[in-house]
Parts: C-alpha cells; structure tokens; sequence
C-alpha cells in the first residue's frame, strides 16, 4: 500500500444555539482542517485538527500538512505509521520552526489519517486494532449544558435534561466569570438542581491568577465538585502543583498541552490529578498513547478533551486501561460518517474501520461548494 496523494480538507460545523463561551474563547464555529490521504488500493485515510474556525489559520495548518509532510509522505507505506511519525517529527527543518504550534497540529491530523489506513486496511475500527474490546465500559459527561454565556436558567435546564431525559450522570460547567461569586451561584445553583449523585466538572480555561485560584476554586469543594479544569495559565507547572497542594478538589488540565515531555514535567510535579491529552493538540494518537501509558504509570486516570468532537477518543477509549471517562461535545455529529453515539450516558463502541474521522457526503459536498 502506497500513499498517493493528499487532499485538503477544512470543515467549520456551527456550534450549539449558533455561539457557545467559555472563560477565554468565544465561538460559532467549530473547526476542522485537516486531510484525506489517498493510497493506491483506494482507501482514504481522514484526520483533523480541532480549532475555533478562524480561516487563515486554518489554512496554515492544512498547507503544512501538504506542502511541508506531503513530500515525506508520498510513496511510503501508511501503515508504517510509528515509522512515519518518527521521520516526520525528527524532521529539523519542520521542528525548528515549531515543535509546537502549526506544526504540531499538523502532524496530528497526519498521524489520524495513517492510524485510519491502517486500520481500514484491517477492516477493524481502530479500538480493535489497538486491542481494546466494545464490552469495555466507557462514560461520556456532557459539556454542551454548561458554557458561560448561556444565562443561569438555561445552565440549570440544560443540565437538568442531560440527566433526566438523556441519562448522563456527569456535566461540566464553566467557570471563570467576571464575578467569582457569580461562578458560585452557577454551581451552587446546579448541584441544587441535579442532587448529590450526579458529578459535576467545572473548568476555568486558565483564567485565573494563582490567589484566585486558591480563593474561588478553594471553595468548590462544598458542593462537591468532580475537578476543576484549567483553573490556571496552561503552561504554570508550579502554580498548578502549587494548588493541588493547597485545595482539596482535584486538578484537571492537559488539553492546552502540545507534547508528552509537557505532560511528563506537570504529571511528575504532582500538578494534575485527571490527564485531558487530545489526539488532536499532541501529535496524533501515537503521542496520545504515549501520554495515556506514562499517565496509568503514575496511577492517574486520563479523560481525553475532545478537540476530535470525540470520533477518535471513542476508540481510544474502549483501547487503552487508563481511560474510562471521556468527554462529550456533538458540533461534528452532522458530519461524521460515522458520529459518536452514547446511549444512557455511556458511548457504544464505533463498528466502522478506521479512526473514527471519515466525513460523511454532506461534509465532503459543504467543502467542494467553498
Ligand atoms: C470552546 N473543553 C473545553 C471550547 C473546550 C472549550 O473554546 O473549545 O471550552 O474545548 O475547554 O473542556
Ligand atoms: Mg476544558
């Protein structure tokens, strides 16, 4: 099996009620540049990256993966794929530029499109492939309730729904507001309304300071919160280490982070306690898998970020033992050949080969109108 040729792709799927916020980004779009990779049997293996739909970036992003991979790619084997992504990220010219960055989310939808040949190739879906079984059991938590420029009823309603009438026993709310004490009431204001049992995350997107961290996300424990996500800037080792020694609800964070020698220096300095990598932010899934190993090495469980909309992480997930736990967001469900599906809170195992990020016509005829 030979690579061909590599088509361009961007998707940007509208996000729920048309613009969702959070502490730090406010968007409409979701986006997805990425890349079929054509082999000579006729399999096309997809991948994307996962971006807030700003065009131009998108575009460097897709025309790195063309003109600065696509040479290196053309006429190799694409199932060789931990080969490939070695002579890929070794590659100095690329790397000086970036060993984060463009580049790197470059090689991410890279290394999901060879992961999906791969296991195309198999006729397996890929959680097969890695040796994972669908008896597996793998919970979503829904962050689609809780964004923060929905107003405090429609939090509480959302919230309410995921659990009543779809089953969900896990939400995320975001935190970060301008008035901590607003924060409070939101969460306050949902535990109320969904009872003891239910778990609910909360995330800062790396809003605050250190001493605002310790105030407000100091005070989350007395309504029994899950983890806080992000409470400061994404790259503080210390300050997080800093916080987890100070409050007692756990530390989520990882999604920000580009490589596993990131993830090695927070886990080892004890600042996170649940590891979010995305296959999308690292290097693909052979990075991913990298970070799931060391995280399960020091007992930490990892519940990927969904930067994907969760197509890859789902076979992940029913892959790999430290993962039982995973996120769910649904702006790609429209067009995925396949789109993640969970029934009573829990995700059922995808049945097609392949990654989990083929688009489906609808998808495909959107791009060749643009
Ligand atoms: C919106 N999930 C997150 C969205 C989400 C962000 O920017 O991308 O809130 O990725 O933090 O945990
Ligand atoms: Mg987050």
């Amino acid at each position: 099996m030979k690579i061909t040729k590599l088509e361009p792709i961007i998707l940007h799927a509208p996000v729920t009620r048309g613009g969702i916020a959070d502490s730090t980004h406010t968007l409409s779009h979701w986006g997805a540049p990425g890349v079929g990779i054509h082999t000579d049997t006729g399999l096309v293996g997809y991948g994307f990256s996962g971006t807030h739909a700003h065009l131009p970036t998108d575009r460097l992003i897709v025309d790195c993966i063309l003109n600065s991979y696509g040479p290196l790619l053309i006429g190799e084997d694409p199932r060789e794929v931990l080969a490939l992504w070695e002579k890929l990220h070794k590659r100095a010219e690329i790397y000086w530029v970036g060993r984060a960055g463009i580049t790197h989310l470059a090689l991410g939808a890279v290394d999901i499109a060879l992961w999906d040949l791969k296991a195309k190739d198999a006729g397996q879906p890929l959680w097969k492939l890695l040796g994972g079984s669908a008896q597996k059991s793998v919970e979503a938590y829904n962050t689609d309730g809780g964004w923060l420029n929905w107003p405090l009823e429609t939090v509480v309603s959302d919230c309410k729904r995921l659990v009543e009438e779809e089953g969900y026993r896990a939400v995320k709310l975001k935190v970060g507001g301008a008035n901590p004490r607003e924060d409070l009431r939101r969460v306050e204001a949902v535990r109320k309304a969904l009872g003891p049992e239910i778990r609910i995350m909360t995330d800062a997107n790396g809003r605050w300071t250190l001493p605002q961290a310790i105030q407000t996300a100091g005070r989350l424990a007395e309504f029994d919160i899950a983890w806080i996500e992000e409470p400061i800037y994404f790259d503080d080792v210390q300050g997080h280490k800093r916080l987890a020694e100070t409050i007692q609800t756990p530390i989520a964070l990882g999604e920000q982070l580009y490589t596993a020698s990131h993830f090695r220096d927070f886990i080892h300095a004890g600042a996170v306690h649940y590891v979010q990598p995305d296959v999308v932010r690292l290097a693909g899934i052979t990075e991913f898998w990298q970070v799931a190993d060391m995280a399960r090495c020091y007992s930490l469980p990892v519940v990927p970020h969904v930067g994907d909309m969760c197509q890859v992480h789902a076979h992940l997930c029913f892959a790999h033992p430290a993962c039982s736990l995973l996120e769910y967001i649904p702006w790609l469900h429209d067009w995925m050949q396949e789109p993640a599906k969970i029934t009573g809170g829990y995700y059922i195992a995808p049945e097609a080969p392949g990654a989990g990020m083929t688009p489906n016509r609808r998808a495909l005829a959107e791009i060749n109108k643009a």
